[in-house]
């Protein structure tokens, strides 16, 4: 495909890529929870919309502890989600409509009830020991003080054989040891399985916590109730050796397109994942601008956002990378509360924050991803009992709150409400028939009320919607190659209330200006007399030279 501004194009760097929680898209068969063929049913749609790349999260087997990301047996899907016979309909249905699928691959840890781990536990030498992280007791007690990511030891102790298997997340999620060369070799046949079928690449869950720091060290327990595994578990020793590994044996033999999730995850370290030249990955999903406002209790506390904070981190990721790795660009997934409610205005402002959201991502350099339903703009839930949640992890949160912090109730609720990756997982709102759409069942967590409001139905019709303004992103992306390959430079660093860039192609230069405030402000772009002629994205009515109306986004083509 050749060059444009020093950077190989490739076709993964051109695309916008969907990314489904099946759970919660489309259910078929009335049982509550979306499927396969609920998918199906759906890809006209997302034809429609322009995307190019859908990122399933997880359809394998799998006894749903942590809603799939919890797999126990790699080369099978979920009963709920249908049969291998529906997956394969699915593959050859979204080529047909210029859909590429990418799953995700699930594989540091499995689920307790993958056979590799019921082997594993019965004895000290069954062959399938060493695919998993056993460690001895230390005097009677777990083998470190790590806390796993759900609450709770990060240890588990198995009777069987007296001993403690490691488990990052849930008890029902053991890590594989990726140390052991057969157990690599696993994951590796198993991942040119699924590509000789035909799938378009791979979302991998947490790789860069696939290889531990020996002696698994004691993490800092300064104000935790246990210790802090992270400098021993991410970005570990063997990460890049393992993943050039992959690259070499799997990876490089497909035309496909990769991003790892990588917590935790520096820029400098990023390079050697994505670097074009490193034989890793394509594009990883850093974390540090969704933590930009965590406080006290992490990603429980929601501190209101500091806007230079912000820009100073995604300029880092946009400049550090320029030329020499790929960004990936995201604001939602399915661990995140919905963008519109956080740093958007889920009310008065609801329609111009989505857009002007949507705009500052979708004009930087990397591959967007969107999260289902963020093109209609779909909100946080105004959740008001705790069984309305579902998800593990903030479930043993309030759990840990009230009972091991001493929080009172309300605040834990506040905090759990805030911050719940239930936010992102609540259904698919298609329309304002009963549940949005998404079932004629009884769904498995409830829809946000909204649905009767903001469904893609009515977006559909209106043409001044936050769904066609997403399509027109996409398409605005497709027709102009400085949006995807031109250089970064940010405008106004200090300004507390706008977002300005520019981009640089050649002789075009497109400025991005956007007003993350409900109140109006004033700017002047350095270099540049704002020229209405020149506004090629716009998500006001009115145009004033020099002041941007609450949550106005402009783009000029110059
Ligand atoms: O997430 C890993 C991760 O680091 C976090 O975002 C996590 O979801 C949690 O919110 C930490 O507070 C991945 C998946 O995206 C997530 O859905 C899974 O639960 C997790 O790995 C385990 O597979
Ligand atoms: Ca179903």
């Amino acid at each position: 495909m050749g060059q444009k501004n020093g950077i190989e194009k490739t076709w993964w760097k051109e695309s916008v890529v969907y990314q489904i929680y099946p759970r919660s898209y489309q259910d078929s068969n009335k049982d509550g929870i979306g499927d396969l063929q609920g998918i199906i049913k759906r890809l006209p749609y997302l034809q429609w919309l322009g995307v190019d790349v859908i990122w399933l999260s997880p359809i394998y087997k799998s006894p749903n502890d942590d809603n799939g990301y919890d797999i126990s047996e790699y080369r099978d899907i979920m009963t709920e989600f249908g049969t291998m016979e529906d997956f394969d309909l699915l593959l050859t249905e979204a080529h047909k409509h210029d859909l590429k699928i990418m799953l995700d691959l699930v594989v540091n840890h499995s689920s307790d009830e993958h056979a590799w781990f019921v082997e594993s536990r019965k004895s000290t030498d069954n062959p399938y020991r060493d695919y998993y992280i056993w460690r001895e007791g230390k005097e009677g007690k777990e083998p470190n003080n790590w806390g796993g990511s759900f609450g709770g030891s990060a240890w588990k102790y198995d009777e069987a054989t007296n001993m403690y298997f490691l488990h990052t997340f849930s008890p029902k999620q053991p890590d594989l040891n990726w140390d052991n060369p057969v157990l690599r070799d696993e994951v590796f046949k198993m991942m040119s399985w699924w590509l000789d079928k035909g799938v378009d690449g791979f979302r991998m869950d947490v790789i860069n916590m696939i290889s531990k720091v020996p002696g698994l060290p004691d993490g800092n327990q300064e104000g935790r109730l246990y210790g802090d595994f992270t400098p021993y578990v991410m970005n570990g020793p063997h990460v890049h050796e393992y993943l050039q590994e992959m690259n070499q044996k799997v990876l490089s033999k497909y035309d496909v397109i990769t991003v790892g999730e990588a917590p935790a995850v520096t820029v400098e370290e990023a390079k050697q994942y994505v670097g074009f030249d490193s034989g890793e990955l394509n594009m990883v999903f850093e974390f540090e601008h969704m933590c930009v406002d965590e406080g006290q209790y992490g990603k429980w506390t929601k501190l209101p956002l500091d806007l230079v904070k912000l820009k100073e981190i995604l300029t880092k990721w946009q400049t550090g990378l320029d030329g020499i790795g790929w960004n990936s660009l995201y604001w939602n997934n399915h661990d995140q509360p919905r963008i519109v409610s956080r740093w958007g205005n889920d009310g008065e402002y609801h329609n111009k924050s989505a857009k002007m959201l949507g705009t500052c991502l979708h004009m930087m350099q990397g591959t967007p991803y969107i999260y289902q339903g963020e093109e209609i703009g779909m909100t946080n839930v105004d959740f008001t009992s705790i069984d309305q949640f579902r998800d593990i992890e903030c479930l043993n949160q309030y759990d840990d709150f009230v009972n091991k912090i001493g929080m009172d109730k309300e605040e834990a609720f506040a905090r759990i409400k805030k911050s719940s990756r239930d936010n992102a997982r609540t259904p698919m709102q298609w329309d304002s028939s009963v549940n949005g759409g998404f079932s004629e069942g009884a769904p498995w967590i409830e829809v946000n009320p909204n649905y009767t409001d903001i469904n893609v139905e009515a977006q559909k019709e209106d043409k001044n919607s936050i769904l066609h303004f997403y399509k027109n992103l996409i398409k605005y992306r497709k027709d102009h190659e400085i949006v995807v390959y031109g250089s970064y430079e940010l405008l106004l660093a200090d300004d507390p209330n706008v977002f300005a860039y520019k981009r640089s192609l050649g002789e075009q230069t497109l400025y991005v200006l956007c007003n993350f405030t409900d109140q109006s402000v004033d700017v002047e772009i350095p270099g540049y007399e704002e020229d209405k002629n020149q506004l090629v994205i716009h998500n006001d009515t009115e145009w004033t030279k020099g002041t941007l109306r609450p949550y106005e986004a402009r783009v000029y083509l110059v």
